[in-house]
């Protein structure tokens, strides 16, 4: 499992739609965004470049500390 650290989140909506963007990468699964920490966790199924989740959550919106 890895994890990163979502920046911008306010709401549940937020969390819909970093967990959106992040279900859309082709590669990742068992995706669960938690609004309190901060904190997104996910596995790979295959390897999947930092760069790649990064741009996927700019694109959403948000940001990776
Ligand atoms: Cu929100």
């Amino acid at each position: 499992m890895k994890s990163i650290t979502i920046k911008g989140m306010s709401c549940q909506h937020c969390v819909m739609a970093v967990t959106r963007a992040l279900n859309g990468i082709e590669g990742l699964t068992r995706v669960e965004v938690d609004l309190e920490t901060g904190k997104a966790t996910f596995e790979e199924t295959k390897p999947v470049e930092m760069e790649t989740i990064v741009a996927a959550v700019r694109k959403a919106g948000y940001d990776v500390a």
